[in-house]
């Protein structure tokens, strides 16, 4: 693990931003989400938070409340209506966006950001259109202005100690892999359109946080929602995008039970209630085979309106090692297999040995900083390797073609599930260049 050198001009697109100054950054969406951003960010004295853009004053007050806990200056409010962020994006004084707003939003508040040349963290998604995807790839062509896809699973502990033992050859040649986005999220996609969690039967416009927006994808559509927190780890494992690519994809839903189910046991839902009189498009249980060029296969599943505990259900499988997650990333919650060194017992042992054996460098380096950071600390590593990558103007661990490809699974799932799970082609977004691309993601113990 000794430090990747790369050349300084990685980045054809150079910013205004020299090493010596604090990265000046801009926050589109202060919403729960990116308050959890923003909190990070208070606490580092290379970074100076200018601006954010919201339309909610609550969100706002809650942002700046984060600020003055951090004795950080205030920082200038854009909340004017949905696109006042256009006016952030006009500030000078800003180097990078970090945008964590609906999933609706995404694409045209991330090409904005980088035709107005600001560096962009782009919060996990799925695209709305096959379309988007490719639109993200251009406009970051033609501006070569970095985008970094935040894909904070990627972080977990657990799985940058299987990611290191992978490269260590503990699993011989990889043949498949499994993840999905595995979490109740029904106290999510309903509220009492105050308090976010679990507080009652409303969605949309009488929703508050999550429950105004993204219920309403589990109205319309049908498929793999939300596939970067399955696949980005995955993928990263595969070296897909480097060396290896996704092809082929093909997806099966269930029916629709759990939502309803729920609005009407609710106490403050019932079968009269208007939200009991919607129909949910979205299958419960959403299956999505893919097919990777060197020969492995990825089962991704999207599992969110059912009761169950959450567990993203990871299994990295090769010719000489085994993995399945049970849990949300503690070490001793999976089960771990090495024919070889268990002497062919049949008999999977607990992963906390194997897991502390083989902790990323990364991890070790910087564990007591991320302590206390969200979903068990790898948040942390996100912003700080969106905030070192820039000050070193090198190259994000995932780019424009992670974001593109990992995002373009909706819309593709939802066309297969469409057509009767008929196997759909997934482009090559790299246009070729996955063939020479290297890895790049968590070769070193800094970002
Ligand atoms: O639930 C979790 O925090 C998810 N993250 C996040 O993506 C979002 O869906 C949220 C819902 O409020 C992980 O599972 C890592």
């Amino acid at each position: 693990f000794g430090a990747l050198v790369l050349p300084n001009s990685l980045f054809a697109y150079s910013s205004d931003f020299k090493t010596d100054k604090k990265v000046r950054v801009g926050f589109i969406g202060v919403g729960l989400r990116g308050q959890e951003h923003v909190k990070l960010l208070a606490k580092r004295n290379d970074v100076e938070i200018v601006a954010f853009a919201d339309p909610e004053k609550r969100m706002l007050a809650a942002s700046q409340k984060i600020l003055k806990d951090n004795n950080k200056p205030a920082a200038q409010e854009f909340s004017n209506g949905e696109y006042d962020y256009r006016n952030l994006l006009k500030l000078k004084s800003i180097d990078a966006v970090v945008i964590a707003t609906p999933w609706e939003w995404h694409l045209t508040q991330g090409v904005e950001a980088m035709r107005a040349k600001k560096i962009v963290g782009m919060e996990v998604s799925g695209a709305i259109k096959l379309q988007d995807c490719w639109e993200f790839v251009k406009v970051y062509e033609e501006t070569k202005v970095p985008i970094f896809m935040m894909e904070n699973v990627c972080y977990r502990r657990d799985i940058m100690a299987i990611l290191n033992m992978v490269r260590k050859g503990m699993f011989g040649e990889l043949v498949h892999g499994r993840g999905g986005y595995q979490h109740d999220l029904r106290g999510v996609l309903f509220n009492d359109g105050v308090n976010p969690y679990n507080s009652g039967a409303e969605f949309g416009e009488k929703g508050f946080s999550e429950a105004k927006w993204r219920t309403e994808h589990y109205v319309k559509r049908n498929g793999e929602l939300y596939p970067t927190h399955g696949l980005g780890p995955v993928a990263m494992m595969m070296d897909i995008n480097r060396g290896n690519r996704l092809t082929r994809l093909s997806s099966f839903s269930s029916k629709s039970a759990g939502l309803h189910k729920y609005i009407v046991e609710h106490p403050k839902g019932g079968e009269n209630h208007p939200s009991a009189k919607v129909k949910f498009n979205q299958g419960d249980i959403v299956t999505t085979q893919i097919a990777c060029a060197n020969g492995e296969t990825i089962l991704l599943t999207h599992d969110t309106s059912l009761q169950r505990p959450y567990d993203l259900g990871f299994r990295v499988q090769g010719t000489e090692g085994l993995w399945q997650d049970f849990g949300w990333g503690d070490f001793n919650q999976g089960h771990i297999y090495f024919e070889k060194t268990m002497n062919h017992t049949h008999r999977w042992d607990n992963t906390e040995k194997w897991m502390k054996e083989h902790d990323h460098p990364m991890w070790k380096k910087f564990e007591s900083t991320a302590a206390g950071a969200g979903h068990g600390g790898m948040d942390f590593f996100v912003m700080n390797t969106f905030i070192e990558c820039i000050k070193r103007n090198i190259e994000f661990p995932m780019d424009v073609y992670d974001l593109a490809l990992w995002y373009s699974i909706t819309p593709l799932s939802e066309e297969s599930i469409a057509k009767g799970g008929q196997v759909v082609d997934i482009p090559d977004f790299t246009n070729g260049k996955w063939k020479t691309r290297k890895p790049v993601f968590g070769m070193t113990d800094e970002f």
